[in-house]
């Protein structure tokens, strides 16, 4: 088979670089190790940047989106003992986010490649990159017991954090800077209806989240050892230890029951450079991980996809290779300030083991500073909202 970019994983950033890529008439495949039913069976990120809402609408996904989202207007902060303070991102960006679920974007993009005749390969096993550093690049894989080949001029590695695109970029040209969280977020699924915001609650037991997908549908988590699996956390302990970490009259008014999802995820920060290498580049979770506080991952992936597909429109249809070359520091400015922000949010509403008292009045005059400053209140919506794509 020949293609023009063929796209290593059908996560949000590999399908919707397809959509977009198909939308101007750029040939391409995307191969995909997982069946579709475990692809959509992922429970994951529920928040959309401004720019990821656009985008989606841009490109005629934002039906369902405009539906049943929610647009929100910022992001509640309630801390043990101190005002609560409220991310006003509409106040200080003119900007909203939208609550939709990531699942509901990949059925939308998946329905969006069916209905286009996108070629989406489920199911490709061992998928193999092979002359990166040529014009000619090409990717082998298996399926029903035989190998197949896809010659290409580029491949777009959107397989995400353990897929093999990013470890094909030879280890003298790649540096990677990495941080791992000694804790992670237990998360639940239960069919309740929600709180109205989404709130980060700090606890000096630790932090607590509220969250949701739709009216019917929340979405909590907890901070929990890192070494913690589902199983150490049945139902009544994790409403117990969640109840407990919010104050008691916002506690009150959330309704628990049998959750029918229940996950760990850790908490890393990493970022793979550069992110192109010959005829590969990588997008989204390929390249870097955030820790979920700031709800950034796949608005990044969105991000990645939106300076990927103009520099591979500009090759294919003006022949220009100005914005190829330039892919990797434009999206790294990016990727770093999510970074960045992920990072300090994170040490704002975690308790670390082992952390002294020095340091716990350090985050406590962090969180007065937000409450005191309209200087510091208006740098945080605007970086929590997602800075604006570079023209
Ligand atoms: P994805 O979604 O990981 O998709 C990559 C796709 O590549 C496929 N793949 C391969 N395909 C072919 N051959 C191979 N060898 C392959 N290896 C892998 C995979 O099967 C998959 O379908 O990456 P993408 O598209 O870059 O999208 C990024 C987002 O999914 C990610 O940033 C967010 O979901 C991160 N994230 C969260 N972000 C938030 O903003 N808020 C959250 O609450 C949130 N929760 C999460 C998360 C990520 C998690 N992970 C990765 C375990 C919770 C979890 C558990
Ligand atoms: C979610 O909706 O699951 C969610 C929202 C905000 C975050 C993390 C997760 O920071």
């Amino acid at each position: 088979m020949k293609t023009q970019v063929c796209i290593i994983g059908g996560g949000p950033a590999g399908l919707m670089l397809s959509h977009v890529l198909d939308a101007n008439g750029i040939d391409n495949v995307v191969l995909e190790r997982q069946s579709r039913e475990y692809v959509l069976g992922r429970i994951r990120a529920g928040v959309l940047e401004h720019n990821t809402v656009q985008m989606l609408r841009d490109y005629g996904l934002g039906e369902r989106m405009d539906k049943i989202g929610k647009p929100k207007d910022g992001t509640r902060i309630l801390w043990q003992d101190r005002p609560d303070f409220f991310i006003d991102v509409k106040k200080w960006t003119g900007k909203q986010m939208m609550a939709y679920g990531q699942t509901y974007i990949t059925e939308d993009l998946y329905a969006a490649r069916d209905r286009d005749g996108g070629a989406v390969i489920c199911e490709a096993a061992h998928v193999a990159l092979h002359d990166i550093d040529s014009d000619a690049p090409h990717v082998t894989y298996e399926r029903d017991g035989a190998t197949h080949r896809i010659d290409c001029r580029f491949i777009a590695g959107c397989d995400g954090f353990h897929g093999p695109s990013r470890r094909a970029i030879p280890d003298s040209h790649r540096r990677e800077y990495m941080r791992d969280y000694p804790f992670g977020w237990m998360g639940v699924m239960v069919e309740k209806p929600p709180l109205d915001d989404f709130i980060y609650a700090y606890h000096g037991d630790g932090m607590a989240m509220a969250a949701q997908r739709n009216p019917m549908l929340s979405r909590y988590y907890v901070q929990a050892p890192i070494t913690d699996t589902p199983q150490d956390w049945p139902d009544e302990r994790f409403w117990e230890t969640l109840l407990s970490r919010f104050p008691a009259e916002v506690a009150a008014k959330i309704q628990t029951g049998p959750t029918i999802e229940k996950s760990m995820a850790p908490l890393r920060s990493f970022v793979s450079e550069p992110m192109r290498h010959g005829s590969l580049f990588l997008a989204g979770d390929a390249a870097h991980i955030v820790p979920p506080t700031g709800a950034k991952g796949l608005n990044l992936a969105f991000s990645d996809v939106h300076y990927l597909q103009r520099a591979l429109v500009a090759f294919f249809k003006q022949g220009q290779g100005d914005l190829i070359a330039g892919y990797s520091d434009t999206a790294l400015r990016r990727v770093w300030s999510a970074e960045n922000i992920s990072w300090r949010l994170t040490k704002l509403l975690h308790v670390f083991p082992g952390e002294d008292p020095f340091e716990q009045k350090i985050r406590q005059n962090d969180y007065d500073l937000l409450l005191m400053s309209e200087a510091a209140q208006h740098a945080l919506a605007y970086e929590y909202i997602g800075l604006p794509f570079e023209t």
